[in-house]
């Protein structure tokens, strides 16, 4: 990767972290060195230009990258302010020639050139070893530096990722108004910049929001909302929890039935409720609209296609499926566990024909590294069954070119193929597990596995990151199985010692170092009023989906986002709500109808 081709350095300070300075700037999350020098701020005009440079012998595709980002930065500053800035692509004369070629490269606050009167966005190096498909396991490829000062704005970084990641900090460091949709009258003093350096990179490199549009589904305009939202808060994973029992949400070349009959349901809407008029799945076009719109975000689609158990929908469209090769009846209720697929060996050859149609037709589709086979919830499977399904998928995504990612059952695979990711959707880990005890979970036994079989860990905790949970007796939605999630649950634990005891540091499920990544998911079971007392009376009860993303993602969704990318040392729930806060009027220029929980005193 591109640490290999160019170290990077960063020089790591606590200024302004866990000392509480810098809670006036509200960035969330918040960066691993922030200062300010109390200069004058950089005030954003019409005549403001957005200049991209790049060396002279970066490779096209990269170039355009690099464009691509101011392009965007150009796209998000231009709604409110209603500014159509002018872009430009520097000289490369004005460029340092000496990056590159391997050397090590300084990507340092201290000495950004500063174009007058512009934004810059400088590639420092020709980004040789960056491909924007590749496995995220590099948080240095996300690097980057910000000054600002009366003259302009320079960020740089080593790749058109880490440029991105510094344009949503410049956004952030922008009066709130700028998050609004519609154009806005200058906020006294102007669009203004505070004097501030900023050096910053992630934790982990794999910083994942999941969506279950299977339960329900979500309209496409919904999840590029979401996509934008994740992305603001540098998240750069998107799963799509493509299907479950209750639906089969994505076109697969050559398999219509799969759609044709597995998405006419949704949790709680049977066959023939549907009256909106639009299919409750994605075509290839949808899809390729929601990567597109991720990519140009530097967020990875990672698709989704549960199994062997959760496939009700699959079933019910392939007869192959079950071991008397009848299709099951549509399913719209609200049940997990159910019938998994006939993975017997005599069925196998049924059962591989359907994997690999759907693992080649998503491979091709997606451009991401990573394909998700999920795996959770089979009870009981007969001897085998479980095995011979995660078998032939692990199988068919290694011929499609794919790394697997699956739930921490599926490390109950005899083998798993290299590069391999398990998510940890335990609850409890740290102080409810009893790891290294006799009474430690079978998940937490599954991640032993796991990490025994070569792979690497995902921590998605449901009592702390599963954002379809209750915050507290109040909340108008959400389910209460992993306990409530409020925003100091949601913030205040370590990925890193999740799954070692708390009573003895020796006593280690996951090493420290096989956690890459953390992931907060919205999961979509039961979206209606009060879902965890009830069942609805009728399909009226549901909600809109966008009032249930944004109820339950706002305000834990930004509290997951700091887990994942700010050092542990850097992290204060004290010092993080007054930051926090402060985009309560960002949230409120863009409309999002977030929950304003009591335990937290908002402006
Ligand atoms: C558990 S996370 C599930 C999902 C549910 C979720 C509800 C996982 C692998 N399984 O099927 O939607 O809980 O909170």
């Amino acid at each position: 990767g591109l640490a290999a081709a160019t170290a990077v350095t960063l020089a790591v300070t606590s200024d302004g972290a866990a000392d509480g300075s810098g809670t006036t700037l509200g960035l969330v999350p918040m960066p691993v060195s922030l200062e300010q020098d109390g200069g004058d701020p950089f005030v954003l005009e019409p005549t403001t230009r957005v200049v991209t440079v790049v060396d002279a012998d970066v490779a096209g595709d990269v170039r355009a990258a690099v464009t691509g980002v101011g392009e965007t930065l150009g796209e998000q500053l231009a709604p409110a302010t209603g500014f159509d800035l002018a872009r430009a692509d520097g000289p490369s004369a004005a460029v340092d020639g000496d990056a590159g070629d391997g050397d090590t490269v300084e990507v340092s606050a201290d000495d950004l050139d500063v174009v007058p009167g512009s934004i810059t966005l400088r590639l420092v190096g020709d980004a040789a070893g960056w491909d924007p498909n590749g496995p995220l396991t590099d948080p240095a490829a996300e690097r980057y530096a910000l000054a600002a000062t009366s003259d302009g704005v320079t960020i740089e970084a080593a790749t058109p990722a880490g440029l991105f990641r510094g344009t949503q900090t410049l956004l952030q460091l922008l009066p709130a108004p700028v998050a609004a949709t519609s154009e806005q009258p200058a906020p006294a003093g102007g669009w203004t910049v505070p004097a501030v350096r900023v050096e910053d990179q992630p934790r982990y490199a794999y910083r994942a929001v999941g969506l279950d549009v299977a339960r329900r589904f979500y309209p496409v305009e919904d999840v590029l909302r979401l996509i934008d939202q994740a992305a603001s808060y540098k998240f750069d994973v998107l799963r799509l929890h493509l299907a479950d029992d209750q639906g089969w949400r994505i076109a697969i070349d050559g398999m219509p039935e799969l759609t044709e009959i597995g998405a006419r349901t949704q949790s709680g809407f049977a066959p023939g409720t549907n009256d909106t008029g639009e299919d409750w799945y994605y075509t290839a076009e949808d899809y390729a609209r929601i990567v597109d719109h991720a990519a140009r975000r530097f967020v990875t689609v990672v698709p989704e296609i549960d199994g062997p158990g959760h496939t009700l929908a699959a079933q019910s469209a392939i007869g192959a499926l079950r071991c008397d090769g009848t299709p099951a009846e549509p399913y719209s209720g609200f049940d997990v566990g159910n019938p998994m697929i006939c993975s017997s060996d005599e069925n196998m050859p049924a059962v591989r024909d359907y994997l690999h149609g759907v693992v080649t037709a998503l491979a091709d589709m997606t451009p991401g590294p990573y394909l998700h086979l999920g795996g959770d919830e089979v009870p009981d499977p007969p001897d085998g069954w479980y095995e011979n399904y995660t078998e032939a998928a692990n199988a068919e995504v290694v011929a499609a070119g794919k790394t697997v990612i699956g739930w921490h059952e599926w490390a109950q695979s005899e083998t798993l193929p290299p590069g391999t990711l398990v998510e940890y959707w335990g609850v409890g880990g740290r102080n409810r597990a009893g790891i290294g005890t006799q009474v430690e979970t079978d998940e937490v036994g599954y991640m032993r596995d796991a990490v025994d079989k070569g792979a690497d860990v995902v921590m998605m905790p449901p009592d702390r990151t599963y954002l379809d949970m209750r915050y507290d007796d109040w909340s108008t939605y959400g389910l209460q199985w992993a306990g409530f999630v409020d925003l100091e649950q949601a913030y205040d634990w370590d990925p890193a010692t999740e799954l070692t005891s708390p009573l003895d540091d020796s006593l280690v499920a996951v090493p420290a170092d096989r956690v890459v990544g953390v992931e907060a998911a919205l999961w979509s079971d039961r979206t209606y009023q009060n879902g965890v007392l009830a069942l609805p009376d009728s399909t009226d009860d549901f909600v809109p989906v966008q009032q249930y993303m944004d109820y339950l993602l706002y305000p834990r969704l930004p509290a997951v986002a700091e887990v994942a990318w700010t050092p542990q040392a850097q992290r204060d729930y004290a010092t993080f709500v007054p930051r926090l806060v402060q985009h309560a009027a960002r949230w409120d220029a863009q409309q999002i109808g977030w929950n304003r929980v009591t335990d937290v005193d908002w402006p």
